[in-house]
């Protein structure tokens, strides 16, 4: 059965400015207007930095009333706290970086904000704690050993983690990865990937298992250097290592994070095979809108504009899927493009699963072999075809489209 996702949305979206290293903000709207808008668009929950809601030298006091009034105000908009962050990139004091600075202090004190932020996520009832590490790298002045940065970086995490851990807090942590911005050159452990082999590397412990993911921005940290967020995407879901929520909107490739709206300057391709492959894995998870309306909107009718219009281009998104697992065409394509193996192929699989008996398994494929001239008679044009009817779908002319595969063997 087809799940459509729910959504959430970042609260520092609601407030966003529209101000850039360039211009003043542009516009001042109360967070009143960005969570009514939520409730008129469909969006159920919303997150929050420990920053959005407090100055970060407030007194427990101060947290604790802060806390109770933002659950009660999220609560009058029927929508309930997603995700807990803690801001380790704005004050002044984590300019050299956060958990990973060179600076003992400065990682005590990043270690201070994110315990206690640990703590807050638990009050709220967040379902997981987000580490962006915007800080924690360089601008290009390599002023530690690199190797050294990076583990700095994972074990702070890994502090946090054991923290809740000994706590009892039973919600997700996440890394978000990106790979530069606002430092300038680098950031440890930027890439999904990246972050990935280090969750590896550094929680071997089976107790971390399922307790510490990442979740990734599409397309923007990925888009942003030029890469292609699926690929990412289809590693993360191999690997068991998605976190139960996406961040999402809008980018244009090879810039500095744009947070645009979805679909704004993105790839639709692009976009589409995320929500198709996340719902061909069966991933239960939510969609998180970390974005923002454009620099030109200034009044409350952009905002809710910008909100309703997020959560109807990834629903047109869903659509689509479902046309396209429906489409008569593109399942005699993937039929091609999905064949099942030969017995001689499946035992050198099994082998390899296995960890012993390959060379016996290759041996008796290259006994099988016909010759390489045979395997070029192979007809793969299944693959083009396949980008064209995706083509069709996207751009809503597949009844009319299906008339340029009569003929061929893909016919409806
Ligand atoms: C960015 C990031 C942030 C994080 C947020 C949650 O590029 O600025 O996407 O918005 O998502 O800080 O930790
Ligand atoms: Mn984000």
């Amino acid at each position: 059965m087809f799940q459509p996702y729910q959504f959430s949305i970042g609260g520092w979206c609601l407030v966003s400015e529209g101000s850039d290293p360039f211009g003043e903000p542009t516009r001042d709207l109360p967070v009143e207007v960005g969570l009514e808008g939520c409730a008129e668009a469909g969006i159920k929950f919303v997150s929050f930095h420990d920053r959005d809601l407090w100055d970060d030298d407030a007194s427990e006091k101060k947290i604790e009333q802060k806390v109770e009034e933002t659950l009660d105000l999220v609560k009058q908009y029927d929508l309930s706290v997603y995700n807990f962050t803690t801001n380790l990139f704005s004050n002044t004091c984590f300019r050299s970086g956060a958990l990973s600075s060179p600076f003992p202090q400065v990682r005590e004190a990043a270690i201070v904000k994110a315990c206690r932020s640990m703590d807050v996520a638990a009050l709220m009832g967040a379902k997981n704690m987000i580490f962006w590490g915007g800080r924690e790298g360089s601008d290009g002045a390599y002023e530690q050993d690199t190797g050294l940065g990076l583990k700095r970086y994972i074990e702070g995490i890994k502090i946090c983690v054991d923290y809740a851990l000994e706590k009892g807090y039973d919600y997700i942590v996440t890394i978000e990865t990106k790979v530069y911005e606002p430092r300038l050159l680098a950031s440890y452990a930027g890439t999904g990937s990246s972050a990935s082999s280090a969750i590896r590397k550094f929680f071997p412990d089976p107790k971390y298992n399922g307790r510490i993911l990442i979740n990734p921005e599409y397309p923007q940290h990925v888009a942003m250097l030029g890469l292609d967020p699926v690929f990412e995407l289809g590693q993360l879901l191999e690997e068991d290592m998605l976190a139960p929520f996406i961040h999402f909107g809008g980018q244009i490739p090879a810039r500095m994070d744009c947070d645009l709206p979805p679909g704004v300057g993105s790839s639709l391709t692009a976009d589409f095979m995320i929500c198709n492959l996340l719902h061909e894995r069966n991933w239960d998870g939510i969609i998180e809108f970390d974005c923002r309306p454009m620099r030109t909107t200034t009044a409350a009718e952009g905002m809710k504009l910008f909100l309703k219009h997020s959560v109807g281009y990834w629903k047109m998104l869903e659509k689509k899927v479902n046309i396209y697992d429906n489409d008569p065409i593109i399942s005699k394509i993937k039929a091609e493009l999905t064949q099942t193996e030969s017995a001689e192929l499946k035992s050198v699989m099994s082998a390899v699963h296995k960890g012993t008996g390959v060379v016996k398994a290759v041996q008796a494929l290259t006994k099988s072999f016909t010759s390489f001239e045979a395997i070029s008679e192979i007809n793969t044009d299944a693959i083009e075809a396949h980008i064209y009817r995706v083509l069709q779908i996207l751009t809503g002319t597949y009844e009319e489209g299906a008339s340029i595969f009569e003929g061929t063997r893909w016919s409806a």
